[in-house]
């Protein structure tokens, strides 16, 4: 329905609005337009993939093992798709993505080029209504964000950025056309996982590379291989069986976690243990014990061993001691890699700490540290992003009240949500992956199916029970925000600082907002919620206010 208000601005009314098309959004339209609601997603980006889309840098890969990195919900889906490879590259995700919107024929519902710029609850209507940068205003029953949670750039507030002359790139806003580094002298700022798969492919490309590492990071190879027609053959005759096991997996993917703790084993026994990790490569350290993340002086040991790995791999003995990290292993995102410590024995390249010697300006040509200038033609900033919050801080969004949801998490309060889906005083709000939801501890496309799934099971259940108004309770969120603050400090992630815990922004108010639980109990917690008719949440059939 088309209304024209006074302004002759056209307010478009649909059931649900929903933003981005990544994993998210694309599988959350499939859902709503399947139940036959009016549905429109705006995404900034002029194609489709979210994460995938803008994420473009040379190595972007998954890190989940590309048979679990994709939706379970079609079994004619699963068959039809082959991966090459167990990592496979940006490009072969994107492609994916973009074969999933052709065959369930997305693309009509989607209104690319486009940013949400606000939304806020109407009291009187109890709808959204959303306005974006192209001028349209939408009225929605319902109103999900698929923003993604690392989907804001951090690009460093350093002195003389606007001064550089050369080529200057964050990885997450990577440009479409290919960047020739060939000849060039670039500098890679941050290495973290965007950095650490960067940095091996722009080396092998560049003339000279300079790494500019502020906090030496921990990674593991990632033992990529291209997948076999019977490997893929099997997995496919298996889907059922790998759909569960994702389902009801720790991290939501097909990865079963060792069964001793690391203190379990003698010395002799952990190294071997471990060493075989080493060559089965992926998550296989990590998941090597069953208390790596909450046993202090077990963790140290595993973080030992990687150590130990970078200081064999790196042959130059001043560098392998700059690339040691010394925080807690896995605390931080845990990172695979390709030949990531290997490409410091190459000539082209130069690792500069720059924890010891501040990055101090960037200068017309280069980056200045508190040691000297190192001149660069291109700087590619692998600096991360406002995780969690960033995209949706974004947008300003409104609740009850007129309270911005910036407001009501920032105000010394924090994250407050219920089930990492929803929070109170922002009625029919779903935030599909959002804080305090397991989401970036494992399998996003895992994680996303079952917030989607639950999403579309709870608002079949508000229509068929013509409930108006569905809402968090204020005491819900107290109690699941402090569980989760509970289980995450129950574990050694709070130990270390990183963008999970908000440090790396500015200014941003410190948490965990994170669910550390698994992904099989925190879904079985929402699935106990719903089956208890939404236990939690304030269920109004809104009719006094009701206007049609
Ligand atoms: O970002 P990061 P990322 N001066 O925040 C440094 C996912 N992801 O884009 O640690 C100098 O991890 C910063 O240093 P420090 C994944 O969940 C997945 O790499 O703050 N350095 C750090 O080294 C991942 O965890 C894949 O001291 C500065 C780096 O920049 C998340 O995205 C691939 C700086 C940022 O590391 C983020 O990863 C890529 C400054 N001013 C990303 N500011 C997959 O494999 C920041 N740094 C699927």
């Amino acid at each position: 329905m088309r209304i024209t208000n006074e302004h002759q601005v056209e307010t478009v009314h649909v059931d649900a609005v929903v933003i981005g098309a990544g994993f998210s959004g694309l599988y959350m339209l499939y859902r709503l337009r399947e139940a036959g609601l009016s549905t429109k997603v705006y995404e900034t980006g002029d194609g489709v993939g979210g994460t995938w889309y803008w994420n473009r840098y040379p190595g972007a890969r998954c890190d989940s093992e590309s048979i679990c990195y994709n939706y379970t919900f079609s079994e004619e889906l699963y068959k039809e798709w082959s991966w090459s490879s167990r990592f496979p590259e940006q490009p072969e995700i994107l492609k994916y993505l973009n074969f999933v919107a052709d065959k369930f024929d997305l693309r009509p519902g989607i209104q690319f080029n486009t940013r949400v710029t606000s939304a806020s609850f109407d009291e009187e209507t109890n709808r959204w209504d959303i306005k974006t940068d192209q001028g349209d205003q939408v009225s929605a029953k319902y109103f999900i964000t698929g923003v993604g949670c690392i989907s804001t750039a951090n690009i460093p507030n350093i002195k003389g950025m606007d001064n550089f002359e050369g080529e200057l790139y964050h990885t997450g806003h990577w440009p479409h056309e290919k960047v020739d580094f060939t000849g060039k002298r670039v500098g890679v700022v941050g290495t973290g996982s965007s950095g650490i798969q960067s940095i091996p492919v722009i080396a092998k490309e560049a003339k000279h590379l300079t790494v500019f590492q502020r906090t030496p990071q921990y990674s593991v190879p990632a033992k990529n291989h291209p997948y076999t027609a019977e490997f893929l053959e099997k997995s496919k005759e298996n889907y059922h069986s790998m759909r569960e096991l994702m389902r009801n997996s720790v991290g939501g993917m097909a990865l079963k976690y060792g069964e001793n703790s690391v203190l379990d084993h003698t010395p002799e026994q952990r190294r071997e243990f471990l060493e075989a990790a080493w060559e089965k490569g992926g998550w296989a350290v990590l998941s090597a014990y069953n208390d790596l993340l909450t046993n202090e002086e077990g963790n140290l040991l595993v973080a030992e061993f990687v150590r130990s790995k970078i200081r064999e791999i790196v042959k130059d003995p001043e560098t392998a001691e700059k690339l040691l990290p010394d925080h807690y292993y896995g605390t931080k995102r845990a990172i695979i890699d390709t030949d990531y410590f290997e490409t410091y024995n190459r000539e082209n390249v130069r690792l500069v700490d720059v924890k010891k010697a501040r990055i101090e300006e960037i200068t017309s040509n280069g980056i200045r540290t508190e040691d000297g200038e190192y001149e660069l033609d291109v700087i590619v900033f692998a600096t991360g992003f406002d995780g969690m919050t960033g995209s949706l801080f974004k947008i300003d969004i409104r609740g009850r009240d007129n309270v911005a949801l910036k407001e009501k998490w920032e105000n010394g309060a924090k994250t407050k949500t219920y089930l990492g889906l929803t929070t109170a005083g922002f009625p029919n709000l779903f935030m599909l992956t959002g804080p305090e939801s397991p989401s970036v501890l494992g399998n996003m496309p895992a994680a996303i199916e079952q917030h989607v799934e639950w999403v579309m099971d709870c608002i079949e259940h508000l229509r068929n029970n013509e409930i108006e108004v569905f809402e968090a309770k204020t005491e819900s969120e107290e109690k699941w925000s402090q569980h989760c603050r509970e289980l995450a400090d129950s574990t050694l992630y709070t130990k270390t600082e990183s963008w999970y815990t908000g440090a790396n922004i500015e200014g941003k108010a410190k948490g965990f907002p994170i669910y550390v639980g698994g992904y099989n109990v925190y879904r079985k917690i929402c699935d106990d919620v719903a089956i208890n008719g939404y236990d939690g949440f304030t269920l109004d059939s809104g009719k006094a206010n009701k206007v049609i």
